[in-house]
């Protein structure tokens, strides 16, 4: 092609250009619309939790049932504990054993043991779950036999199997963050009628003599009264206070997993258990996940200190909703998600 004949062909073509946007822009009206823009690709990772087993945690709490009334200095009390700590080992945990003395409110010494049971203790970033294992050596609020011990099925042994089950989880499943399952003991022998520092011996005894010197978990959550039927979790208040996120968070989780009929998002007032003197003399935000049914005459449940707090209270579907929420939040933390 020649110079001559080049610039009138490239005029026609810019003509035809400019003729094709008049009409796409007079037509635009006329024309379907474009698809809204794709949103964009959310940066969540999807995380795969190994699934929590309901029949395992009730195992865990009918062989502690099955000791007896875990009731501090008796032999019941003691072998359970035996028990405990050879679980923990046998999942590959490094466990501490430490031992509490207090003064019982009625009189004479209660003499009980922490268990700390540590997922590998090297790891700096690590999580906490904690339960109490001791049961109350009396049924004040039954209408008979009031002064027997009561088997604490949901009452101490429920957190403490829901801890067994992840502490076997963690075994099948490796993670690699620090995970420490806390048994407080002598929490459950108080007076009902008398000083919040009567309950909770155990705890308030290894807040302030933590067994790592400035112990500071990525987070902290207390489970108490976890495996009833008919249990259901409000947002305590304790927890809202010191910890609204996680609060927040592992009840969004719980929701997402269908657990809503269990985690109600609602607000309740605070309650006096484990997580308060962890709160107060260690400064470690710890949040409460406990049922509060508000049927009956407690607000714990009508089985709550009394003879029907055994092993047929248990429900293997609210094991489930507490023990897998607990579960998918820790491969949620390992992962980075949270
Ligand atoms: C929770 C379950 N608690 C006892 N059993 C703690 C508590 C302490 C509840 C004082 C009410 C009053
Ligand atoms: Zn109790």
């Amino acid at each position: 092609m020649s110079k001559h004949t080049k610039r009138p062909v490239m005029a026609y073509v810019l003509i035809a250009v400019l003729l094709l946007v008049a009409i796409a822009y007079v037509a635009r009206p006329f024309l379907k619309p474009s698809a809204p823009p794709a949103p964009p690709v959310a940066n969540v990772p999807k995380v795969t939790a190994p699934d929590f087993l309901a029949d395992s945690a009730f195992t865990n709490i009918k062989k502690q049932v099955e000791f007896g009334p875990r009731v501090p200095n008796t032999p019941a009390h003691k072998k359970c504990g035996e028990w405990l700590v050879k679980e923990f080992k046998r999942y590959g945990f490094s466990v501490i054993e430490q031992k509490v003395s207090a003064p019982y409110y009625k009189g004479g010494t209660m003499n009980g043991v922490n268990i700390i049971a540590q997922y590998k203790p090297e790891i700096s970033k690590r999580i906490c779950l904690a339960a109490h294992w001791d049961s109350r050596n009396e049924a004040d609020k039954d209408t008979k036999d009031q002064n027997k011990a009561i088997d604490g099925a949901d009452d101490g042994a429920s957190g403490v199997g829901v801890l067994l089950e992840i502490a076997r989880t963690l075994q099948q499943n490796p993670v690699d963050i620090g995970v420490d399952l806390i048994c407080f003991d002598l929490e459950d022998n108080g007076n009902d009628d008398g000083a919040s520092e009567t309950w909770c011996l155990g705890s308030q005894y290894w807040s302030k003599n933590l067994h790592r010197p400035g112990y500071s978990p990525y987070y902290a959550i207390l489970l108490d009264l976890v495996g009833a039927k008919g249990a259901k979790f409000y947002k305590e208040g304790i927890s809202r206070e010191v910890a609204p996120e996680l609060v927040d968070r592992v009840w969004d989780l719980a929701n997402n997993l269908g657990y809503s009929q269990y985690f109600i998002p609602e607000n309740r007032g605070g309650i006096t258990d484990d997580h308060l003197f962890v709160i107060r003399n260690a400064r470690i935000p710890m949040i409460d996940i406990i049922s509060l049914p508000n049927d009956g005459n407690s607000p714990f449940g009508a089985h709550h200190h009394t003879h029907s707090d055994d092993i047929n209270i248990i429900d293997k579907n609210v094991l489930k909703a507490v023990g897998q929420t607990m579960t998918t939040l820790i491969y949620r933390t390992n992962a980075g998600v949270f």
